[in-house]
């Protein structure tokens, strides 16, 4: 039994059943994790989401921005933007059930036994891993539950652009989404900059990636995330994973065997 963390698929199957049988994934033992944005702007997102939710019993994914963009659209709170490839996805047949079971993911797993915490964008820099576990599983019951569409509603904006415990309502879930599917650079106090979207050495002024500010509190915890393909896959940060290479723009799809941290490339 291993299990293997891939990066950003959207909508790329291909170099995903690529990975899988490079390594003879095995979905009866093995399992699969995703770091979000399953879907959006590459070729086959519909046949993606079918294909991870046959295997749904050997898969751990966490929401990205693409996948609650998706859910935003499905359900009337959002006109699809421009690039967006969703609409085979809302005409499907299966489409409720396969949204549905999106809706139910994660936005932070931890498995204690590996050792590995994952995400899609990050852990604010002034978050214990303690802390960021409650703030996902709160907003988890949100988006499981009945006030879905409110915050769905409520969801785009880039304010209030840090955390403050007193935050209430779609405020409160609005930054602890942007800090797990969103966030780039941030500041030591882990106030957000959700603009720049281009690499580690062009941090604006006052700012870093999220990971490199030396008294984070998640600094001896493993994280394993994805969103940010400007990296390459390169941090230079001990104890951070970044697995997005740019699968949907032509780069290639990542894997890492979180056992052996071996590493695993498809072209896309
Ligand atoms: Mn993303």
């Amino acid at each position: 039994m291993a299990t293997y963390a891939v990066g950003d698929l959207q909508g790329c199957l291909k170099p995903l059943k690529c990975l899988l049988k490079e390594v003879s994934f095995n979905p009866g033992e093995d399992k699969l994790w995703l770091v979000g944005d399953l879907i959006n702007r590459g070729p086959q997102s519909l046949e993606t989401l079918r294909f991870l939710y046959e295997m749904r019993g050997s898969v751990v994914a966490v929401l990205g921005n693409h996948d609650l963009h998706l859910l935003a659209v499905a359900y009337g709170h959002r006109q699809p933007s421009k690039g967006d490839t969703l609409d085979e996805i809302l005409i499907a047949d299966d489409s409720e059930v396969l949204l549905q079971w999106l809706r139910q993911q994660p936005l932070l797993h931890h498995d204690e036994r590996l050792g590995f915490t994952m995400v899609h964008a990050g852990i604010p820099p002034n978050w214990s891993l303690k802390k960021a576990r409650k703030r996902a599983s709160e907003l988890e019951e949100v988006i499981r539950g009945h006030l879905f569409d409110e915050f769905l509603g409520n969801m785009y904006g880039n304010e209030p652009a840090f955390w403050d415990k007193r935050l209430e309502g779609t405020d409160r879930w609005r930054v602890i989404t942007n800090y797990f599917t969103r966030m780039r650079f941030c500041s030591a106090a882990g106030l957000l900059e959700l603009s720049t979207k281009s690499g580690i050495d062009q941090a604006p002024e006052g700012y870093a990636p999220w990971f490199c500010h030396p008294d984070r509190k998640t600094r001896n915890d493993k994280i394993i995330f994805g969103h940010w393909a400007a990296l390459e896959g390169f941090t230079a940060t001990p104890n951070i994973y970044a697995l997005d290479s740019g699968c949907v723009w032509g780069g290639k799809l990542t894997m890492m065997r979180l056992e052996d941290e071996r590493y695993f490339h498809c072209d896309c």
